[in-house]
C-alpha cells in the first residue's frame, strides 16, 4: 500500500487546481479550516458568510431574475452550454478538489465532474423544448394553451457526497428555465464550490448574462436557515439526511415556497435463483462499497433467495477481501476514507447495534491506516448476515455496511424491499422476465428507481433523479424535472367574437 499524501502535498494540490479553475486560495482564506478526510489534515480555510448577509445576495438575485427571465431560453442555453465547455476542460482540476474534499477516489470523483457535463448538455438541449400543451376547448372559437415561465430564485443547499454534481443538476436546469441560483454548498467541501461557481461566473463573464444569476454562500446551518425562510427563494433544493429534510420542508412550505428534497436511502437489492452470480457480485460490491458507502444510491441491503445466499455471501465476501483501500489519489484504489470522525463513529454504532440485533459480521468493519492518519477514518467495508430487518438495517447509516438478508417468495423479498421508511433506489437481480416485470409493476419496488440486473447506485442523466417516502419525493436532473424550477399558466384565448361561458352558464347582462 503507497503511502497516504502529506498535508504539504495536498495543499499544494489544492492551491494548483483551484487556482487553474480561477480561485485564489489566499483571497479566500478565513477562520474556518477545509480539512481533507485523505489524512485527516487542514487543506486550507475559507472565510464563511453568516446569516445577516443572506438578504442582500437573494436581493441581488432577484434582480438578475429581472433579466434573465425574458431572455430567450435557447440564449439561456448558451450559458449552459460554455459552462459544460469549462467543465470539461476542467474536469482532472474539479476531480482533485474533490477528492481532496471528500475522499472520492480519481474515477469517481471524474465520474461526478462527468455528470455536470452530461447535466450541461442535456440542459441545453432542454433550452429548446420547455413544452406546454395546447387543449382543445369545449367552447367554439376559444383555444386552450399552457405557457411555462421562469419560477424565480431558486436555493440549492447540497451535501459532500456529490458537492458539486448535485449542485450543477440544480443549477444548469434552473439556468435554462430562467432562474437565477444561490448555493450553500456542504460545509466540507468549500473549495470543491468555489471553483465549480469560478468556472460559471467565468462563462456568465464571456456571454454576457446577469453577473448576480450563480452565487455561493459559504456558511454552516444558520446560513441554511435563512435560505430556507427567505421569502425571496421560490424553490428550494436539499439534498440531504431525512433529518434535515423534516426541518427544511415544513418551514418552506409555510411561507408558500416550493421545495425539492433529496434525503435518505437505504437501497436494496433483490437477488433472484435466476441471478447470474458473477455480475450480481460485481453490482452488489460496487453500489455497496463504492464511494466508501456514502451515496445516497448505495446498496444497504442484499435480499437474497435461500438458495443463493450462501454462494452470493462467498462470492461478495471474497470481493471484499481483496478491496484495494487507501489513498483516493493513488492508483488502483477502489475505497478510500470516510469523509470525517462522526461517519466512522456512526458505522461502528451500526455493526455493535447489528451485533446485538442477532447480525453476523460476515467480512469486513476493521480499520486501515489508523497509524499512518490517525485523523483520517479508512475502513473495510462491512458485510453483515442479519436475521431479519432489524431496526438498524432500517435506518441509514452513511457508511458501507450491507446488510444480507434472505427470502423465499418474491411476494416476500418485494415487501421486504419496501418495509423501510425510505425510498430511494431499489434493484432485481434475476434471469426471469416475470419476476422482473413483478419488481418493476405497481404493487412491486416502491421506489424512485427500480432497476433490473444493475446495482442500486450510478444512475445516469437523462431519467429523473428522486425518490418516495422518507426520502422527500423530488426529482432532480432528467426527465420532465424542470417543470419544478417553473410555473405554469393556462391561458384560454377566444377569438369567436362571442362569449360562450365554460359548464353551459347562462349570465345575461
Ligand atoms: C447522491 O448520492 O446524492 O446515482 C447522488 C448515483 C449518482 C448520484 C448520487 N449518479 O449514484
Amino acid at each position: 500500500m503507497t503511502a497516504l499524501p502529506t498535508a504539504e502535498e495536498l495543499q499544494t494540490l489544492a492551491r494548483e487546481a483551484a487556482g487553474r479553475c480561477g480561485v485564489d486560495l489566499d483571497a479566500v482564506a478565513g477562520d474556518h479550516p477545509v480539512t481533507s478526510p485523505v489524512n485527516g489534515a487542514p487543506l486550507a480555510s475559507v472565510r464563511w458568510a453568516g446569516a445577516g448577509d443572506v438578504d442582500d445576495v437573494v436581493t441581488r438575485a432577484g434582480a438578475a431574475f429581472g433579466t434573465w427571465r425574458t431572455t430567450p431560453p435557447p440564449v439561456r442555453g448558451q450559458l449552459v452550454r460554455r459552462l459544460g465547455e469549462l467543465l470539461r476542460e476542467h474536469k482532472a482540476d474539479l476531480a482533485t478538489l474533490v477528492s481532496l474534499e471528500v475522499g472520492k477516489i480519481t474515477s469517481e470523483a471524474a465520474g461526478e465532474v462527468q455528470e455536470m457535463v452530461d447535466i450541461c448538455e442535456f440542459a441545453v438541449g432542454l433550452s429548446r423544448q420547455l413544452y406546454g400543451r395546447t387543449i382543445s376547448s369545449e367552447r367554439p372559437g376559444h383555444r386552450l394553451m399552457e405557457t411555462w415561465h421562469p419560477l424565480g430564485v431558486v436555493g440549492v443547499i447540497s451535501a459532500f457526497n456529490f458537492p458539486v454534481a448535485v449542485w450543477s443538476w440544480n443549477t444548469a436546469i434552473a439556468l435554462v428555465c430562467g432562474d437565477p441560483v444561490v448555493w450553500k454548498p456542504s460545509e466540507q467541501a468549500p473549495l470543491s464550490a468555489l471553483a465549480a461557481a469560478a468556472l460559471l461566473d467565468r462563462a456568465v463573464a464571456e456571454t454576457g448574462a446577469p453577473a448576480d444569476l450563480s452565487q455561493v454562500v459559504l456558511g454552516g446551518a444558520d446560513v441554511g436557515e435563512a435560505l430556507v425562510d427567505h421569502p425571496g427563494i421560490a424553490l428550494l433544493s436539499a439534498t440531504g439526511s431525512t433529518r434535515m429534510g423534516r426541518a427544511v420542508g415544513p418551514r418552506v412550505a409555510d411561507r408558500f415556497g416550493r421545495s425539492l428534497l433529496e434525503l435518505g436511502g437505504n437501497n436494496a437489492a433483490i437477488v433472484t435463483p435466476s441471478a447470474d452470480l458473477d455480475l450480481t457480485t460485481r453490482g452488489v460490491v460496487f453500489s455497496a462499497a463504492g464511494t466508501a458507502g456514502q451515496r445516497c444510491t448505495t446498496m444497504r441491503r442484499v435480499i437474497a433467495h435461500v438458495d443463493v445466499v450462501d454462494a452470493l455471501v462467498e462470492r461478495v465476501a471474497a470481493a471484499y477481501r481483496n478491496l484495494p483501500i487507501g489513498s483516493p489519489m493513488a492508483e488502483g484504489t477502489l475505497v478510500g476514507p470516510l469523509v470525517h470522525d462522526a461517519a466512522y463513529k456512526a458505522m461502528q454504532d451500526a455493526l455493535e447495534a447489528a451485533r446485538q440485533q442477532g447480525g453476523e459480521v460476515v467480512a469486513g468493519g476493521g480499520r486501515r491506516l489508523a497509524e499512518e492518519a490517525p485523523e483520517a477514518h479508512y475502513v473495510e467495508p462491512a458485510l453483515v448476515r442479519m436475521p431479519g430487518q432489524t431496526d438498524v438495517v432500517r435506518q441509514e447509516t452513511f457508511a458501507p455496511v450491507l446488510y444480507v438478508m434472505t427470502y423465499r417468495t418474491l411476494e416476500e423479498a418485494v415487501a421486504m424491499n419496501n418495509d423501510v421508511p425510505q425510498g430511494l433506489s431499489s434493484s432485481i437481480f434475476t434471469s426471469d422476465q416475470a419476476e422482473a416485470e413483478r419488481f418493476l409493476a405497481a404493487d412491486g419496488s416502491d421506489c424512485g428507481i427500480a432497476n433490473v440486473n444493475i446495482g442500486t447506485s450510478g444512475a445516469e442523466i437523462g431519467g429523473a433523479f428522486g425518490g418516495e417516502k422518507q426520502t422527500g419525493g423530488g426529482r432532480e436532473s432528467g426527465s420532465d424535472a424542470w417543470r419544478a424550477y417553473m410555473r405554469r399558466a393556462t391561458n384560454t384565448i377566444n377569438y369567436s367574437g362571442e362569449l360562450p361561458l365554460a359548464q353551459g352558464v347562462e349570465f345575461p347582462i
